[in-house]
């Protein structure tokens, strides 16, 4: 075994640090307070290569492996979520599901911009009546011969008004149930969608969440990624993958806080001694490194069975669930650490833990991780 990351490795986690710290860090802030999406921000993290990281470079992507995907969504987590989460989005729901089911047509026209950066995309799932019931779809898409009619609403939608390109899921036979259900590629404009109201949220409130609307919306057939009838199993396999992209963003939200509170436990005094001095901060502290450390094992090790190809959806289950709890956990601790300070927002650890709530509840909750991992022990 290595625990030794490579020098590109290496070099992609240090870009990403740099960015965050120099790019992301100034404003965030002001962005969570006003629910203001990092436009500019996003559209260097494309340049940078930061969009489409694992995309092959003929797609116009970075050709990486998983472990620099990670590193880099811990870094830029640390500073910002509301950034990594636009970033994990695009990277491992959007470009990894073109790239891996879409045509050649798909590829060229949607997955190049999206891999160079120069459009973000969204994933479509989630509907007023089925979030984790992701079977229950009401969106229809209609066949109409060579092309789909798409009815429906979509709610949460991660980049909902930012992204120029929507996989959309939609049931097209109901009596087949989940064998019925379409994955379409809807563009922005098209006639009959209309992007709804933007969420204000408790947490990665820079971060552009949307309700969509789709009256008649004429799909032409050509914009089905896979065959008739692969749009759930598409989903389910996308977000596979999308749930390491999520759990990094959660290790990296707890590591970030936890930095924040070793470096106050450093520097503040109580009774005459510097806080890190104390052994109720020192237990605190050690416990928080302990599962930030367990987390990211967990993480590099659904990063690493995705990279040689092998099974890796009970490890990016267990990453997403762990990750997300002590992110919870970890977050809370640094609050607790900063006391009075810790509340307030410039101290930055308050919305770190607002943050920290939803990577429990997106791309699978807490008990469909748990309902994925048993189903895999039982098998
Ligand atoms: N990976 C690949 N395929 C999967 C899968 C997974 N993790 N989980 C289920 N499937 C497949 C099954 O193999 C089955 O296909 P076949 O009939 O061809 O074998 C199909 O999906 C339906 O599965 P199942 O019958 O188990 O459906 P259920 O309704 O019982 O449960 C769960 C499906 C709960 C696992 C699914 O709805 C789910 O993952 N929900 C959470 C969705 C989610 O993450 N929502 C967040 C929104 S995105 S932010």
């Amino acid at each position: 075994m290595n625990f030794e990351y490579t020098e590109e490795q290496k070099a992609v986690q240090a870009a990403a640090r740099d960015f965050a710290r120099n790019e992301l860090f100034p404003g965030v802030i002001e962005r969570d307070t006003h629910q203001k999406f990092p436009a500019e921000q996003i559209k260097k993290m494309g340049e940078l290569g930061f969009m489409g990281m694992m995309v092959d470079p003929q797609y116009s992507g970075g050709g990486m492996d998983t472990i620099s995907y990670v590193l880099a969504m811990e870094e830029i987590s640390k500073i910002d979520a509301s950034a990594s989460v636009c970033m994990s989005v695009n990277n491992s729901l959007v470009c990894w599901g073109l790239e891996e089911f879409g045509t050649a047509e798909q590829k060229e026209k949607y997955l190049k911009p999206l891999a160079a950066g120069s459009i973000i995309g969204a994933f479509c799932l989630s509907e007023p009546e089925a979030g984790s019931d992701a079977t229950s779809q009401r969106t229809t898409a209609e066949d109409k011969g060579d092309h789909y009619i798409l009815n429906g609403t979509k709610n949460w939608i991660t980049n909902g008004n930012s992204a120029s390109v929507y996989i959309v899921i939609a049931q097209t036979h109901p009596e087949k149930r989940h064998k019925g259900i379409n994955a379409l590629i809807v563009e922005k404009g098209m006639p009959g969608f209309v992007v709804g109201k933007k969420e204000d949220k408790m947490g990665i409130r820079g971060s552009d969440t949307h309700s969509l609307m789709f009256t008649d919306v004429k799909i032409p057939k050509t914009s089905r990624i896979g065959e008739e009838g692969f749009g759930f199993t598409f989903a389910m396999t996308t977000l596979n993958g999308g749930r390491i992209g999520i759990a990094a963003q959660a290790l990296g939200i707890a590591c970030g806080a936890y930095e924040l509170a070793l470096k106050y436990a450093r520097e503040r005094k109580a009774f005459g001694k510097l806080l890190c001095e104390h052994q109720a901060i020192q237990f605190k502290l050690s416990e928080m490194a302990t599962k930030i450390d367990a987390a990211r094992l967990l993480v590099h090790k659904a990063a690493y069975l995705k990279d040689y190809n092998k099974d890796f959806v009970k490890a990016a289950a267990m990453a997403k669930l762990f990750a997300s709890q002590i992110a919870q956990e970890v977050t809370t601790e640094a609050v607790q650490i900063h006391g009075g300070y810790g509340y307030v927002k410039e101290f930055h650890v308050e919305r770190l833990m607002r943050d920290a709530k939803i990577t429990q509840i997106y791309e699978g909750t807490t008990e469909i991780q748990k309902l994925v991992i048993s189903r895999e022990l039982i098998k």
